[in-house]
């Protein structure tokens, strides 16, 4: 299956990111709400190689496609080039009833028990769960993510 991303380049004007460059690159399945959120977040586009966040987004509600976004995740995770890189994982679509909630999204994803603080692994990665056009969910994700921004 086609792996489809958006990049994101810019300054974050809110969402925990006030005045910091932040170079973020979003990731996700096709139709798992990037583009919605490009929209919805204020930035300026300019072009760097340095990546200071990875967002990974994935649709909550297609509980089919989660192995394949289990796949890509895998290998983002596994890339040496993001070893440092903190990986803010959104699942999004929370507004639809029946949308996997944050548990049952870990399990999928492998992501029980690995998150930043909670002492398994020495990753910076957490899940968040959110509702993009419900404006729910995401500012707690960057504000996370900004931790790691300077
Ligand atoms: N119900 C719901 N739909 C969403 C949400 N975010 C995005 N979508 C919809 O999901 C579809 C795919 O979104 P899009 O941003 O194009 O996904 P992309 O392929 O990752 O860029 C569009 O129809 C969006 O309106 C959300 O929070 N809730
Ligand atoms: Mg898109």
């Amino acid at each position: 299956m086609m792996f489809l991303f958006d990049w994101f380049y810019g300054i974050l004007a809110s969402l925990g990111l006030w005045q910091k460059e932040a170079k973020m690159l979003f990731l996700g399945l096709d139709n798992a709400g990037k583009t919605t959120l490009l929209h919805m977040l204020k930035y300026e586009k300019d072009y760097h190689a340095k990546v200071d966040a990875l967002v990974y987004l994935v649709d909550a509600y297609d509980k089919e496609r989660f192995a394949e976004s289990k796949k890509e995740l895998d290998a983002l995770l596994s890339d040496e080039n993001l070893a440092a890189v903190p990986f803010l994982i959104l699942g999004n679509k929370i507004d639809i009833p029946y949308a996997a909630s944050e548990d049952e999204l870990r399990y999928h994803l492998g992501l029980t028990g690995v998150t930043t603080g909670k002492g398994k692994v020495n990753l910076k990665l957490e899940v968040f769960m959110c509702s993009i056009v419900g404006k729910m969910g995401y500012g707690d994700g960057f504000k996370w993510v900004s931790q790691y921004i300077k």
